[in-house]
C-alpha cells in the first residue's frame, strides 16, 4: 500500500461556517490531517510526500472550465449573499464576481479563500499520483491524506468543504484504462461524484450515507436517485437511519459488493469518511473504531485495485485510530 501527505493543506483554515445565519467554530480543521499521519507514522505505515501535480486538463475533463476559472480566480467574499434566483440569465457570462459566487457554490459551510485554487490543487493531486501509480500496475492499494475534502463538489459548484472533487478527478483518470467502480463510505451522500458521472455508463457510484432527510446535503442521496441515459442503474444510494450500527452497516456493504461485482470494473475508488464513527461531532452512527477494520477486510476481498481517498471524519482525536484501523483491514 503507497500512502501519500502533503503539508499544503495546514495553511487552508476555513475561518467559519455558517449555520442558521450565524457563523460556528469550522469542523474541517487541519489537525483532521495532522492526526492521521502522526498515528500512521506511530504504527509504522511509510508515509510518502506528493511529486505530482493534477494537470489542469484532467481538472476540467472533470469539472466545468468555467468553475475551474472562478477557483482559480479566488475571491475577496468568504461567502456568497445572493443565489441564482431565475432561469433567465443562467447561460449569461456574468462579470460580478459576486454573482459567479453564488452560481458557483450550494451551501454556507464552504469558504472562498485567496488561494483556494493551490489548496484544492494539491489535495487533488495526491488523489492523482496514486491513480497514475495504480494505472502504471506499481501499486495495487494507496491511500490519500486529501484536505479539502471532494465528494461534495459538484461539476460546477462547491460546498460541503469542498471544491476540487479528489476522488472523482482520480476516477475519471482511471476511466481512461477501463471501468471504474467508486464505493462511497463517508457519512455524508457524496453528491458531487454522483453529479460527475450521472449519465456515465463506464463509472459505477455508489454511495452509503445518512438518509438526506435527515442530513446534509438534504436534497439527494435518495434510492430512486439511479442515473441517467447511459448512465441508467450506474448510481445507487444506500440511505441510512440515524443510530446505524456495524451490523446494519454491513448488511448494506454486502450488498454493494454484489452490485460491484456484477458491474466487473477494473478499478475501484473509496471516499472515506470516519464520520460514521460512533464519536463523531457531526454524524449520527454508531460505528466503532474496531469496525473499519472489516469493513475494509470486506472491500478488500474484491481483489481489485483500489484507491482510498481521505473524505470526512471530525472527532479528530479518533481518526487517526480510526484510519489506521481502516487501513489495516486492507493490508
Ligand atoms: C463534509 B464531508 C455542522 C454542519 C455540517 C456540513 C457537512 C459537510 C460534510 N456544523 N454540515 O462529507 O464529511
Ligand atoms: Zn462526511
Amino acid at each position: 500500500m503507497k500512502i501519500l501527505y502533503s503539508p499544503t493543506h495546514l495553511s487552508h483554515v476555513p475561518e467559519f461556517e455558517i449555520f442558521n445565519g450565524h457563523p460556528d467554530a469550522h469542523a474541517e480543521v487541519p489537525s483532521r490531517i495532522e492526526n492521521i499521519n502522526k498515528s500512521l507514522i506511530k504504527n509504522g505505515f511509510k508515509v510518502n510526500n506528493l511529486t505530482k501535480k493534477t494537470p489542469i486538463s484532467l481538472i476540467v475533463k472533470t469539472h466545468k472550465k468555467e468553475y475551474v476559472d472562478f477557483i482559480k480566480k479566488g475571491s475577496v467574499f468568504l461567502y456568497p449573499s445572493v443565489f441564482p434566483y431565475n432561469d433567465l440569465n443562467q447561460g449569461r457570462k456574468l462579470s460580478n464576481n459576486l454573482a459567479n459566487h453564488g452560481k458557483y457554490s450550494f451551501d454556507l459551510y464552504t469558504p472562498m479563500l485567496k488561494n483556494i485554487f493551490k489548496i484544492a490543487h494539491e489535495s487533488s493531486s495526491l488523489a492523482y499520483e496514486l491513480s497514475e501509480e495504480i494505472l502504471n500496475k506499481k501499486i495495487k492499494v494507496g491511500y490519500s491524506l486529501c484536505r479539502p475534502p471532494g465528494h461534495h463538489a459538484e461539476k460546477a459548484r462547491m460546498g460541503g468543504y469542498c471544491y476540487f472533487n479528489n476522488s472523482a478527478i482520480a476516477a475519471q483518470n482511471l476511466s481512461s484504462k477501463g471501468k471504474v467502480a467508486i464505493l462511497d463510505v463517508d457519512f455524508h451522500h457524496g453528491n458531487g461524484t454522483q453529479n460527475i458521472f450521472y449519465d456515465r455508463g463506464d463509472v459505477l457510484t455508489i454511495s452509503i450515507h445518512a438518509d438526506p432527510n435527515w442530513k446534509f446535503p438534504f436534497y439527494t442521496g435518495f434510492a430512486d436517485e439511479i442515473g441517467l441515459y447511459e448512465g441508467e442503474g450506474k448510481n445507487i444510494n444506500f440511505p441510512l437511519p440515524k443510530g446505524t450500527t456495524n451490523t446494519q452497516y454491513q448488511r448494506t456493504l454486502e450488498k454493494t459488493l454484489k452490485k460491484i461485482k456484477d458491474f466487473q470494473p477494473k478499478y475501484l475508488v473509496v471516499p472515506l469518511g470516519l464520520d460514521t464513527h460512533r464519536d463523531d461531532p457531526i454524524g449520527g452512527f454508531q460505528l466503532t473504531t474496531d469496525y473499519y477494520q472489516k469493513m475494509a477486510k470486506t472491500i478488500s476481498d474484491l481483489k481489485i485495485p483500489t484507491l482510498i481517498i481521505q473524505e470526512g471524519g471530525y472527532n479528530t482525536a479518533l481518526l487517526g485510530d480510526n484510519v489506521v484501523s481502516f487501513l489495516k483491514g486492507f493490508i
